[in-house]
């Protein structure tokens, strides 16, 4: 089982307004489509979900947001999606569905829910799921981001792999170089160059979870789609791995 994240950099033009990207975010999908093992596929909200949530002082911390506000949010988050689905239909996979609010209550996982999108993987569809405006509870509301998505759902489906594809190689050093391999619990996260707060600091942060709960992470740049084909074939990892153990 491999979970697949497409960041919101890379299927949607981050500095704009809703903008999706149909060319890049196609081009991934036709890689999916050529790899054979059971996927799960996360999105991120890019200039759909992250435009509004700005605007409407939404965050991962749950706050009181108004509910014009929320609504706003996710119907962003619900018309990205939809491209999304269909570019993947498109380029011949079979993509299912997975509101994240059927995924998840509160702040935790659904497992029984997680574990049927497993089955789902493996009986062929695609279960999609991405980043989105959650109900927490007691009148709060919480962005939920879709790398957090992808740590809460690798153990539970099982994921052998988790890639990131994101809009840049991995993770890169002061020296702009591409670190390889990130060690493990204890190593120190290098000086990361650009996107230091926000969201390589958090892709590093949750690729760190999945590699103690037991899957192989990589952050790769999924402008060049084959690095993806390799990495779910094994034969080549161009990127930033996070060993599981
Ligand atoms: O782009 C955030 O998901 P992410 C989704 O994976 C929203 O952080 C609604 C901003």
């Amino acid at each position: 089982m491999i979970l697949v994240k497409l960041g919101g950099s890379l299927i949607t033009e981050k500095s704009g307004k809703e903008e999706y990207r149909p060319r890049a975010a196609a081009a991934v999908a036709r890689a999916l489509a050529r790899v054979s093992e059971p996927l799960i596929v996360v999105h991120g909200g890019g200039s759909y979900g992250h435009y509004w949530s700005v605007r409407h002082g939404m965050h991962t911390k749950p706050g009181r947001t108004g509910a014009r506000g929320v609504a706003r949010v996710k119907n962003s988050m619900v018309e990205l999606n939809s491209r999304v689905l269909e570019t993947m239909h498109g380029a011949g996979l079979s993509p299912y569905c997975v509101p994240p609010s059927s995924l998840v209550s509160g702040k935790k996982l659904l497992a029984a829910r997680a574990k049927e999108a497993g089955r789902v993987a493996k009986a062929g569809m695609v279960p999609v799921t991405y980043g989105d405006a959650l109900w927490c509870g007691g009148g709060r509301t919480y962005i939920l981001s879709g790398d957090r998505l992808m740590s809460m759902l690798a153990p539970a489906v099982g994921a052998r792999l988790a890639v990131f594809a994101t809009d840049v190689d991995g993770v890169l050093g002061p020296d702009g170089c591409l670190v390889a391999e990130m060690g493990g619990r204890r190593a120190a996260t290098p000086p990361v160059r650009g996107d230091v707060t926000g969201g390589m600091a958090r892709k590093i942060r949750e690729a760190r979870r999945m590699a103690r709960s037991g899957t192989d992470v990589l952050i790769a740049n999924g402008k060049r789609p084959n690095r993806l084909i390799y990495a779910a074939r094994g034969s080549r990892l161009h990127g930033t791995l996070f060993r599981g153990r």
